[in-house]
C-alpha cells in the first residue's frame, strides 16, 4: 500500500467568513480524495501569525500577511493522501491571484482569492514545512503514532466522514 503524505491546509479569513466558500472548498477537498485527519478553527494573535510566517520576515508583505492571517478565524486541516503536498498545492493554484485567474481559472485561489495576500487558502510547500506547520497548529498530534496505528485504516478506506466536524474517523465498528 502507498504511504500517505500529510499536509497542512489553511482556509484563510477572507474565505472562512463566507459560508458558501467554506462549503465549496470542503467539497473540493473531498472530491479530490483527501482524507481529513484533523480539523480545527483557530483565532491567531498577530504574534502567532508572525511566527507561522517567519520564513517571510523581511519581505515587503510580511506585516500585511501576518496581520491578515490574524484578522479572523482560520480553519486548519491535516490532509492525508498519496502525494497530498503536491496535489493540494496544485488545487490551490499560484499564490498570486491574478496569475491563478489567468493560468488556472479553476484553482481555489483563482475562484475565491481576492488579492495576493487575501488568497483564501494555504498549503505546505514541502514535507519539512508540513511537519513544522502541523506541529504549529496541532502540537499534540503524534505523526509516528498516527503512522503506526491509524494510517492503515485510511489506506484501506476504513474511515468515514463526520460531516459536521469535517473529519474522517476510523469506522467505529472496526475500532471496537
Ligand atoms: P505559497 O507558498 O503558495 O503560499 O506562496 P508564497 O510563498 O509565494 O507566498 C506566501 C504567502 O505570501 C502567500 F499567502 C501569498 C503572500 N504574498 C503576499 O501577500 N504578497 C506578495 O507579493 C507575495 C506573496
Amino acid at each position: 500500500m502507498k504511504c500517505l503524505d500529510l499536509t497542512l491546509a489553511i482556509i484563510k479569513p477572507n474565505a472562512t467568513k463566507v459560508p458558501h466558500v467554506v462549503k465549496a472548498i470542503r467539497d473540493r477537498i473531498l472530491r479530490c480524495g483527501f482524507f481529513v485527519v484533523r480539523t480545527s478553527e483557530v483565532q491567531l494573535s498577530i504574534k502567532e501569525a508572525e511566527e507561522f510566517y517567519k520564513e517571510h520576515k523581511g519581505k515587503f508583505f510580511y506585516e500585511r500577511l501576518s496581520s491578515f492571517l490574524a484578522s479572523g478565524p482560520v480553519h486548519v486541516h491535516i490532509l492525508a493522501g498519496v502525494n497530498s503536498i503536491i496535489l493540494w498545492r496544485r488545487i490551490l493554484g499560484p499564490a498570486r491571484v491574478y496569475q491563478a485567474k489567468a493560468e488556472y481559472p479553476n484553482s481555489i485561489r483563482a475562484l475565491y482569492g481576492v488579492t495576493d495576500t487575501r488568497n483564501s487558502a494555504h498549503g505546505s510547500d514541502s514535507e519539512q514545512s508540513a511537519l513544522r506547520e502541523i506541529h504549529f497548529f496541532f502540537p499534540n498530534f503524534d505523526i509516528d503514532n498516527w503512522r503506526s496505528n491509524e494510517e492503515c485504516y485510511f489506506q484501506s478506506c476504513q474511515v468515514k466522514l463526520k460531516e459536521k466536524e469535517f473529519i474522517h474517523e476510523i469506522c467505529p465498528s472496526i475500532r471496537a
